[in-house]
């Protein structure tokens, strides 16, 4: 049956896991022990991990395609990030694949992300290989996580012939893979070999009308957009004429001009692709990721791709602070507004709308930190603007009660910090869920705790478990509203009016709490320069000289010594964030402020608003 064909010269897979478990380690070892490294050129760690965000974070935040050649056929693989609040990105290429290699660590086992990749790839009916990996770790305990993975794929409802899903041991850092935990192999060969048993070759019949579907997009200043999907029935050359299926509906004719397909880690230029293949296309301006390329005599849309929906959402501000436009090249809300909603096409996960304002757009993603890089990326580029505080997206059910985003987290800590850690939790109305391991001096702890809950809840338990505990956490479903949470329990310190801050003054603020400037740093009337130690807001002046005397004084500026101030990141600043309160980012700098600068317009509103209160 022409339908039913299937290709031998092709495999298409990807690899999925938890973040961190090696995903990224091991395409460097499949690269480099095929050959498409040539031995003269140098070996970058983590190459797939290319944008600059990427390297400086060791975390993969895009899916990127590569491919490699071994006994004689193409095995194109998809390397996928594992952070949760990127899982918009495995969510829209699982479809250009045929299989997941499910990476999981021999030593953590399956984290909340496992599960969550896990759960996509099981609902698209693949059959998922299992690769225990970093079994070269001391704590590895192979055996033990591979019933874990068992047991999990039982919980997620897996078909019978998923739950007979092949495994592989290997650690990628040493370059291995080994069927059993025994061998000795030292190379990735039998990992390989069971890529091309035990994947299936692409189907589709190369002689039915052209169909395929974009994945991702990329650009580049040269040909503009690029279009990447899997060709899923007939062929696509240079210069022939395409149909594009809007996901409007309407129909548009392109000729692609520049077809290619990944060869290792180029692109490299075909004058024609078959069925199973995935390829790259330029020629098609404003082509977005879910619509169909088809023969314009057979316009047969493909069924939009099914990414789960934002929980957060932020507001992007244009940039009205005194300082505005120091450092920027796009400031204005046109820049902005053009700049998000081209973010939003390439990045699904993404939503991005209007308000009634027209200097602000509300901005929703799966996380902070998915929020976070697109802030990160677009300043990087010359923007300047503002962000308020993250919140959580409500929704109602049928009955019209109140519903909100509910995530699954896994702590693992010192036993020692398991009390005051559950009592942190339990004032966020997280629910224990599962604890293991009680005894052994090391817990894990698991829960379902609102989305709302963990707003800020990283740097606390950092801070009590003295960095040593590790968290994870992905969307679990959307649950009742739990109730009131008790927001940020400390106030800021407030600038009173604008000037050079000095030792002298900061020197004299430390006791009111914790810095987040040092010296010789220009500050604004109502710029946040720290956090109080108490829950109100408190207007300081750390511009403040001492007065001069003729007196030689003994504490000069120059015989102070500060503690080191906070250093606050864009993601830091996200996190502290108050209702009442902007990060101000550009280019070159990350300030937070009162949305109203001036302590006199703050009061008038609270006033106003304990009125109401009242009344
Ligand atoms: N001991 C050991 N460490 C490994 C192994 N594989 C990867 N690592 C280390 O684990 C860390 C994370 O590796 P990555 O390859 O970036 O993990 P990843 O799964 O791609 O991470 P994300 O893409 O951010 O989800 C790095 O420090 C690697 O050196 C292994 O087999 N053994
Ligand atoms: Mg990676």
């Amino acid at each position: 049956m022409p339908g039913h064909a299937r290709r031998g010269d092709i495999r298409n897979i990807a690899i999925i896991a938890h973040v961190d478990h090696g995903k990224t380690t091991l395409v460097d070892r499949l690269l480099q022990q095929t050959g498409t490294f040539r031995a003269n050129e140098r070996l970058i760690e983590r190459v797939m991990d290319s944008n600059d965000l990427e390297r400086e974070r060791g975390i993969t935040i895009l899916a990127k395609n590569t491919s490699i050649r071994y006994r004689g056929v193409k095995i194109n693989i998809v390397d996928t990030p594992g952070h949760a609040d990127f899982g918009g990105e495995v969510e829209r290429i699982l479809g250009m694949v045929d299989c997941a290699l499910l990476l999981v660590d021999a030593a953590e086992g399956p984290l909340p992300q496992t599960r969550f990749v896990l759960k996509k790839a099981l609902e698209l009916g693949m059959r998922p290989i299992v690769v225990i990996n970093k079994v070269d770790r001391a704590d590895a305990r192979p055996h033990q996580v591979l019933d874990e993975v068992f047991q999990l794929m039982i919980n997620l409802g897996a078909a019978d012939e998923q739950l007979d899903f092949p495994h592989v041991y290997t650690s990628a850092k040493l370059g291995y893979a080994r069927l059993e935990i025994e061998r000795t192999d030292s190379d990735v060969r039998p990992l390989l070999d069971l890529i091309l048993d035990r994947v299936p070759g692409p189907p589709g019949d190369a002689d039915a009308p052209l169909q395929l579907q974009m994945a991702t997009l990329d650009y580049n200043d040269y040909v503009g957009r690029i279009a990447i999907g899997r060709i899923s029935r007939g062929r696509i050359r240079l210069g022939d004429p395409i149909a594009l299926l809007k996901l409007d509906g309407t129909v548009q004719t392109w000729k692609v001009t520049r077809l290619e397909t990944f060869e290792g880690l180029k692109r490299v230029g075909v004058a024609e692709a078959a069925a199973g293949e995935i390829v790259a296309m330029a020629g098609i301006p404003d082509i977005q990721i879910g619509e169909t390329i088809a023969d314009p005599n057979a316009p047969d849309a493909l069924p939009p791709i099914r990414i789960d929906e934002p929980t957060i959402s932020m507001e992007f501000l244009v940039n009205d602070s005194p300082f505005a436009g120091q450092d920027g090249r796009f400031v204005t809300s046109r820049h902005l507004r053009e700049r998000l909603f081209r973010e939003a096409r390439a990045n699904v996960a993404l939503r991005v709308e209007e308000t009634a304002t027209t200097d602000t757009l509300k901005v929703s993603g799966r996380g902070e930190l998915h929020l976070a890089i697109v802030a990160e990326t677009i300043r990087r580029e010359g923007h300047e603007f503002q962000l308020s505080r993250p919140q959580v997206i409500l929704r109602k059910d049928g009955a019209g009660h109140l519903l909100e985003p509910i995530e699954y987290l896994v702590l693992d800590l010192d036993e020692a910090y398991r009390g005051r850690v559950m009592e942190m939790l339990g004032s966020r109305r997280a629910e224990l869920a599962d604890m293991s391991g009680a005894g052994t001096g090391r817990v894990r702890l698991e829960f379902t705790v609102p989305a709302r809950g963990l707003l800020g809840f990283r740097r606390e338990f950092l801070t009590e478990t003295r960095g040593t505990g590790i968290m994870s956490h992905v969307f679990h479903e959307y649950g009742p509203h739990r109730g009131d949470i008790p927001t940020r329990t400390r106030g800021s310190l407030v600038v009173k009016e604008p000037g050079t801050t000095v030792t002298f003054a900061l020197h004299n603020l430390e006791e009111r709490g914790t810095l987040f400037v040092g010296p010789g740093v220009a500050v604004y009337e109502g710029m946040i320069v720290g956090e109080h130690s108490r829950d109100n807001d408190l207007v300081v002046n750390p511009c403040k000289k001492k007065h001069l005397t003729n007196m030689r004084s003994s504490t000069s500026d120059d015989t102070i010594r500060l503690t080191p101030h906070r250093d606050m990141s864009l993601e830091d600043c996200i996190e502290f964030l108050g209702e009442d309160e902007l990060v101000e980012v550009t280019p070159k700098s990350v300030r937070l402020r009162k949305r109203r600068l001036s302590a006199h317009d703050r009061k008038r509103v609270e006033r106003a608003a304990s009125e109401t209160a009242v009344s």
